[in-house]
């Protein structure tokens, strides 16, 4: 995905290029129909912005059952500008830079609750979601040595690209979300991808 967002990012340079260039000298040889040359630089910035953009998906146009919880999926890959240069992969597990999973809000009321993650970086991530037991804080968890933390008391968990429930992981650019009835509690949101949830990967839900 990675490989696929960095083609768009150049196609899309060159294509800015391209216009901007056309632009420049159509204004240059002074115009002919009298429109402003400006007009045609609109498309190529509007094509270079597409990565950005894409972040709202399929999953941001749809209505969403109960109370909707919008967790960004973010990591250092993508706030650096493309693979990052703090973060790297080791085999399957990331060995540097944060990764965040950035929720808009931290309680919603008991009942239906959707929980919708949109994947703002660079490589796949997911949601899962685990009940706290008392006392228990976010971040936690025991990492085992397959870079994962125990989901086995999972109510539910958005890891398919642009569809609801499980997948083989929200692809960057993607949106996933599970909807689920959640009594009152505490829960930690977390992405159990190896390697993520030791980077930081975890954010607290409290529903009331
Ligand atoms: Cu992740």
């Amino acid at each position: 995905m990675t490989r696929r967002a960095r083609g768009w990012t150049i196609v899309s340079l060159v294509a800015a290029v391209a216009v901007l260039v056309a632009s420049v000298a159509w204004a240059v040889g002074g115009g002919v129909s009298g429109g402003p040359a400006n007009a045609q630089v609109g498309p190529g910035w509007m094509l270079f912005g597409r990565s950005g953009s894409a972040a709202g998906g399929s999953g941001g146009a749809q209505t969403l059952p109960g109370a909707v919880v919008d967790v960004a999926a973010l990591d250092m890959g993508a706030m650096m500008g493309g693979r990052g240069m703090m973060g790297g992969w080791s085999g399957s597990t990331w060995t540097g830079g944060d990764m965040f999973l950035r929720s808009d809000r931290t309680a919603v009321p008991a009942g239906t609750v959707t929980l919708r993650v949109t994947n703002d970086g660079s490589v796949d991530h997911e949601l899962v979601v685990l009940p706290l037991t008392d006392g228990q804080r976010i971040g936690q968890r025991a990492v085992r040595a397959d870079g994962q933390v125990d989901e086995s008391t999972s109510l539910g968990e958005a890891s398919a690209s642009d569809a609801e429930g499980e997948g083989e992981g929200v692809a960057p650019g993607a949106a996933g979300w599970v909807t689920l009835d959640l009594a009152p509690g505490r829960y930690e949101l977390v992405c159990n991808i190896a390697g993520h949830y030791a980077a930081g990967m975890y954010t607290l839900l409290v529903v009331t």
